[in-house]
């Protein structure tokens, strides 16, 4: 089965809604409002078989020239575009206006239908043939079908199928293989059956009771039921057009717009990146300027950023950024259209390039080569770049950047990885680091220890925490602080590389000694010996040091150094002892446990000699070392 969505153009009263009504016999103009007036307001639907596997849904759009943002909600979805001029009427703005929109949108193919043929005589045909052969001259529509049609003898009407059924089979089908995307252009509520949304499939698959989330509201919620072309189905597929039934929602707070697609999988956004352009029968667009911008099914008010020019000229094209005042869902890829805020005319479209940009600076020239690159490159290209740019990104931001399947991207991922441009980190979710980030990061790392060492002579080496710090400071503005799981992977690497050891939360070059200076050597043997000296009945170690003839920072690194080398102990605060000390009291209590191997604070205190205000700390010190166990008032030795 072939499922594509034509549809119609043209200007007002040239016979588009007839034609859909005369080729389907369903009539696409279902509002009291446009039968009472005799025109399409809004968009109308219809559907035929066309045989040979082919089914068609036609969007039917206005011609009113007030109405051209309700025909923009509905092309946006078309494969194939039946261009529509009348006979007794030929070229008219809307023929214009509507025919620009399908060249800016990309539509590649379709027919002109000449209406109302039964109205004037075979040599006005011929003449309305000429004039629309040197319309589409140069387009996308240049050599295609011009047929002369009535929709009241029913003349062509055969021919025209038989063109449809043959451009069907030429036309690209929308991607199945990606995550499923609806753009809402209806949402009413049913009775017994509550709220219902409608839209063309533009990509994927939607499954009866899978959840979906509505974007950019964030509600999430099951499809209770499917329709495809008003039959009731299992599955709607990309191509189609498609109704969804979710319960228990507010009608009223979804609007044409919004997007159904896999929960969480997406992300609203207000800025874009794209590229431009503008056409030759418009004023020049200036930086800055604002604009109605329509995409899919949605419309906002833009302010476009020029990322090459000041002005960008009629006829011409550039990168420029988007800020859209309403976010919304959109993809590389899409197309959408720009028209002048006031008076409100088409004057040009474009295409998506980047849908999650940073705010650019104006002097930042890597702006403009890295747009040139999602532009022109393929999907491994482009992947590799945008993780490039990031330095990191999570698995699920790169699914939400391309529009792609998360499976795709993985696959992407590892073909890149096995390249050697990534790497891919942790397991889901997965995280893509660039090697060249990596790398940078690397050298970074080690950068900053050497830097950290030659600050600090005396000291071992420095937290992870810190290191952390040092080296995103400089990072790009894009990546920040790098994340916990590149981190450590990058120590691990350095480590495996037996470029850095790493303690606990410590990292140090590896090999790396504390380097001491002949005369710092001495003073540290000197503090050494006076705590030895003074053995368990050391005064405070500010004391101590205060003795020597040491400049007090230094001492206290020197200590430090002691203190991590096991000569001396801190038993609390400022009480430090020597490793001999505490040895010869072991000693002592090893002797005391052959006549009983209880103790208690008087007994140690007359042992030791020491005072109560040693004997304490030294005895918790002992329980922590378990030398001993503290039972009520007295303590085991063990
Ligand atoms: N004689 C004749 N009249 C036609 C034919 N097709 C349409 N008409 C008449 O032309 C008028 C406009 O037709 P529509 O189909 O509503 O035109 P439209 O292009 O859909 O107009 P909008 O949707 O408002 O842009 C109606 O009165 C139709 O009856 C035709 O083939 N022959
Ligand atoms: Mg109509």
């Amino acid at each position: 089965m072939r499922h594509l969505i034509v549809g119609t153009a043209g200007h007002i009263d040239h016979g588009k809604s007839a034609l859909v009504l005369a080729l389907t016999g369903i009539d696409p103009d279902r509002l009291e409002d446009e039968k009472r007036r005799g025109i399409t307001i809004d968009l109308g639907f219809a559907h035929l078989d066309l045989g040979e596997g082919i089914r068609v849904g036609f969007i039917d759009v206005p011609g009113h020239e007030r109405f051209v943002r309700n025909m923009l909600a509905g092309v946006g979805g078309i494969d194939l575009v039946i261009l529509v001029v009348a006979a007794d009427e030929s070229i008219k703005p809307q023929t214009r206006e509507h025919f620009d929109i399908c060249k800016l949108l990309g539509i590649r193919k379709g027919l002109v239908a000449i209406t109302k043929a039964d109205l004037v005589d075979a040599d006005i045909i011929d003449l309305i043939r000429l004039e629309m052969q040197e319309f589409v001259r140069g387009s996308f529509l240049e050599g295609s079908l011009l047929l002369p049609v009535s929709a009241k003898t029913g003349e062509g009407l055969e021919a025209l199928k038989d063109e449809l059924r043959r451009l069907a089979l030429a036309v690209t089908p929308k991607p199945e293989e990606l995550p499923f995307r609806l753009p809402i252009d209806r949402a009413f509520v049913m009775k017994g059956f509550g709220t219902v949304v409608t839209g063309t499939l533009i990509a994927g698959r939607i499954e009866k009771d899978s959840e979906v989330e509505i974007y950019p509201l964030g509600w999430r919620v099951r499809v209770r039921g499917i329709e495809v072309h008003n039959a009731p189905a299992r599955t709607a597929l990309a191509g189609q057009r498609t109704a969804v039934n979710l319960p228990g929602l507010e009608a009223k707070e979804i609007s044409r717009g919004m997007v159904l697609a896999p929960p969480g999988l997406f992300a609203a956004t207000a800025r874009l990146d794209c590229k431009l352009n503008l056409l030759p029968t418009t004023r020049p667009l200036k930086n800055r300027a604002r604009v109605h911008f329509h995409c899919n099914t949605s419309e906002t008010i833009a302010e476009v950023v020029l990322l090459e020019r000041k002005e960008l000229g009629p006829g011409s094209s550039a990168f420029a950024q988007l800020r859209l005042s309403q976010p919304g869902v959109f993809m590389p890829g899409d197309r959408f259209i720009i028209r002048q805020f006031s008076p409100v005319t088409t004057i040009g479209g474009g295409s998506v390039l980047d849908n999650q940009p940073a705010r650019h600076r104006s002097q930042d020239s890597t702006v403009v080569p890295f747009l040139d690159i999602l532009e022109k490159g393929d999907s491994q290209v482009r992947l590799e770049w945008l993780v490039r740019q990031a330095g990191e990104a999570p698995l699920s931001e790169l699914a939400a950047r391309t529009g792609w399947l998360p499976a795709e991207v993985l696959r992407l991922g590892r073909a890149l990885a096995t390249a050697n441009r990534l790497l891919l980190l942790g397991q889901s979710p997965e995280l893509f680091v660039h090697l060249e980030h990596f790398q940078e990061l690397a050298r970074r790392v080690i950068e900053q220890i050497e830097k950290f060492h030659a600050e600090n002579p005396l000291v071992a080496g420095l937290p992870k925490e810190d290191l952390r710090s040092r080296i995103g400071a400089r990072s790009s503005p894009h990546t920040g602080l790098p994340s916990n799981l590149l981190f450590n992977s990058l120590l691990q690497a350095l480590a495996a590389q037996g470029r850095i050891d790493v303690q606990g939360e410590t990292v140090r070059l590896a090999g790396r000694s504390i380097q001491l200076t002949p005369e710092e050597q001495a003073a540290k043997d000197q503090i050494s010996a006076a705590f030895e000296k003074t053995g368990l009945a050391v005064p405070s170690a500010p004391e101590v040091l205060a003795k020597l003839r040491i400049d007090r920072p230094r001492a206290e690194r020197l200590l430090q150094i002691l203190l991590r080398e096991n000569v001396l102990f801190k038993v609390t605060g400022d009480l430090i002892f020597h490793r001999s000390a505490l040895q010869q009291l072991k000693e002592l209590l090893a002797r005391r446990k052959a006549q009983s191997n209880r103790i208690n604070v008087a007994l140690f205190k007359e042992i030791t000699g020491l005072s109560r205000k040693y004997a304490i700390p030294l005895l918790e010190y002992l329980d922590r070392e378990r030398v001993t166990r503290r039972e009520g008032d007295e303590r085991i030795i063990l």
